[in-house]
């Protein structure tokens, strides 16, 4: 089994992080163009979307950040992470999902106009920030209550929930997103970024 990823990836760097955390260990294989070097590898019939990350198991290729984190986690016996609880794991799947509906993306098109646009020199397009500004105001409250009590998002442990999340907030920086309104988040953020894991994968993969 092995992973294909590109360090400069948002779901590369969440899946990797993830792979430090839970300790599993992959061969890695670094492209730089996933479409283009995977039609000359022949595995456009095999990965639906032909993005990374693309974990290539026996059994087919699997092309989802947050499919691969459940997979690897079923696969590897590390239950702590996703729960084999039928509540405890649809209370991961919640958090999860909500991150990757409601809050990611918009992390994610903050960081690609305000830090990769100027860099790039391609147009700024201020609709879309509004409109992600807005999203994130409205989304990130929800976040917040769930962390009142407690230091992860689901259970008592870390998650693959919180390790998604950490996903698009490691990219709070660049996408110029300000904790400040969001105290638990902060705290939250603050204390994830302390983890010895976080610190090793950071300085492994940093962002710039
Ligand atoms: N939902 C997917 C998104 C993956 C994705 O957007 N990958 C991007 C890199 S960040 C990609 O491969 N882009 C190249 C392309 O679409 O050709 C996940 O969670 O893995």
């Amino acid at each position: 089994m092995y992973l294909y990823y590109n360090e400069l990836s948002p779901y590369c760097r969440k899946l990797l992080y993830f792979l430090d955390e839970t300790n599993i260990s992959l061969d890695l294989k670094r492209v730089e163009f996933p479409k283009l070097e995977f039609a000359s590898l022949g595995f456009s019939d095999l990965s639906p979307t032909g993005q990374i990350p693309a974990l290539v198991t026996d059994f087919g290729v699997l092309s989802d950040s947050t499919v691969c984190m459940r997979y690897l986690c079923d696969r590897f016996l590390k239950h702590s992470f996703y729960p084999a609880g039928l509540y405890e794991r649809a209370e991961v799947d919640l958090w999860t999902e909500y991150v990757n509906q409601h809050v990611g993306r918009h992390i994610l098109t903050l960081a690609w106009q305000r830090h990769w646009v100027p860099l790039l020199g391609k147009n700024f397009d201020r609709h879309a920030v509004e409109q992600s500004d807005a999203a994130l105001a409205k989304y990130l409250p929800a976040l917040e209550a769930q962390l009142a009590g407690r230091s992860v998002l689901a259970g008592a442990t870390l998650t693959i929930a919180d390790i998604n999340l950490m996903g698009f907030m490691m990219q709070c920086k660049p996408a110029g997103l300000y904790l400040t309104p969001w105290p638990l988040l902060s705290r939250w953020y603050e204390t994830m970024t302390k983890r010895p894991k976080f610190v090793d994968f950071s300085a492994r993969f940093p962002l710039n």
